[in-house]
């Protein structure tokens, strides 16, 4: 909505996505490119709606910009910084940027709201100035590297690309590709605070031996995600999700000192995922910087592995599917 020339108005809507194959390390923090390219699928019921608005300043005033969520108003850090500069900077005139913002997560998700928050914001951005796709990205990636993936619908690849301009996005398949695909998000409690993704990763980069050798196999691996994603082969699919996210988490305990993101909970669910994939491969398990597991799987096997969850923790962590949310994804 153009106000006038002097205020600009919109809402939009942004999920939060997960990596199938992931990000882990930085080439450069300042212009957020990635070591490795990673790729990943929206969460499509999970969201963060987004009302920005704009207002034109005079020279010689100072900007003010605000970003609230969830009703409490943030301390901008520099991140939001970077991205309501390089806005200003792009439109050459100055503007104060106002945006509210609400998510439908669940706090007991504990699911990272950064991915969906600035994909949203981003996007807000670029539609109030009619700016191209390749500004959004890369604001949305300046606010958080994983967020340039929720730009996109389908299967998102994040290239690293070598400088500023060549890290983007690709969409390889829309998400109506394979609509049988399913997440279930396990939420496994958090004993004590872990260290934050950006620390981690930093920490990753300069301390582990590993994670050369990990960044070795990435581009076979978005290779095999992307081929098995056509064909819908379910078990190559998984497989490579599985030691993927195994990796991810092997490189940072390689990481000095080590940094442990999964609990005893995240161990009984790899574990009981193994034993549930037995005879066939039906479910893959993935974790980000925390003990939550994001399991993929088909919509035909979605009751019987929440059943047998249900029943197999003895504290009652998932009793009556209690801490569980089912997915589908790709919508963007
Ligand atoms: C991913 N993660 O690919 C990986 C897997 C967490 C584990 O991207 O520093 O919030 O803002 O770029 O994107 C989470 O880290 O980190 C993340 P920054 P971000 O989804």
């Amino acid at each position: 909505q153009k106000l006038d020339e002097e205020e600009r108005k919109i809402t939009v809507i942004a999920h939060p996505n997960i990596a199938l194959i992931k990000y882990w390390g930085k080439a450069s923090e300042t212009e957020m490119i990635p070591l490795n390219d990673s790729i990943s699928l929206t969460i499509d019921l999970f969201n963060a709606k987004t009302t920005l608005t704009a207002k034109r300043i005079d020279d010689g005033e100072g900007v003010d910009d605000t970003v609230s969520v969830n009703g409490t108003n943030l301390a901008l850090s520099t991140r939001f910084n970077r991205v309501f500069n390089s806005v200003r900077d792009r439109l050459g005139v100055q503007w104060s940027f106002t945006v509210t913002s609400s998510t439908n997560f669940p706090v007991a998700a504990g699911l990272a709201s950064s991915a969906a928050g600035f994909a949203a914001i981003a996007f807000a951005l670029g539609k109030a100035f009619d700016l191209p796709d390749e500004d959004i990205e890369r604001w949305a990636r300046y606010g958080s590297g994983s967020a340039s993936r929720s730009v996109l619908s389908g299967l998102v690849q994040w290239k690293k690309g070598d400088r500023n301009t060549e890290s983007h996005v690709v969409s390889h398949f829309p998400s109506s590709h394979w609509p049988d695909l399913r997440l279930i998000i396990l939420v496994a409690k958090e004993e004590e605070k872990a260290v934050s993704s950006k620390e981690g990763m930093e920490r990753t980069a300069r301390t582990s031996a590993l994670l050369q050798d990990r960044i070795r196999r990435n581009s076979e691996r978005i290779q095999g995600i992307i081929n098995s994603f056509a064909a819908h082969d379910f078990p190559t699919m998984a497989e490579l999700i599985m030691r993927d996210s195994n990796e991810m988490h092997a490189v940072c305990l390689d990481s000095y000192p080590p940094i442990q993101y999964l609990n005893s909970t995240s161990w009984s669910i790899i574990n009981l995922v193994h034993s549930f994939n037995s005879e066939s491969v039906r479910a893959a398990y993935t974790f980000d910087a925390g003990p939550n597991a994001c399991i993929f799987i088909l919509n035909e096997h979605v009751e019987e592995f929440q059943t047998l969850v249900s029943s197999t923790f003895s504290n009652g962590e998932f009793v009556d599917k209690k801490n569980m949310f089912v997915s589908t994804l790709g919508q963007g």
